[in-house]
């Protein structure tokens, strides 16, 4: 397992925290997510022989968010 830390433009309440949470984890590979709101971020847990990166930025851009 790996852990990836993408920083994130555009979550301004619980529920885009919730959203961006659902995006990932239905990413297969993905073990573990944890938004912080404070800090604009999601800490990724993931199997690299199943997701990559790029996923992850694709699924929280697919949810109305930035990758910054
Ligand atoms: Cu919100």
């Amino acid at each position: 397992m790996e852990i990836l830390t993408l920083n994130i433009k555009g979550m301004t309440c619980g529920g885009c925290v919730k959203s961006v949470t659902t995006v990932l984890q239905q990413l297969p590979g993905v073990t573990g997510v944890d938004v912080s709101l404070e800090q604009n971020n999601a800490a990724i847990k993931y199997d690299p022989s199943k997701v990559q990166p790029a996923q992850f930025k694709a699924a929280i851009e697919d949810a109305g968010f930035d990758v910054i």
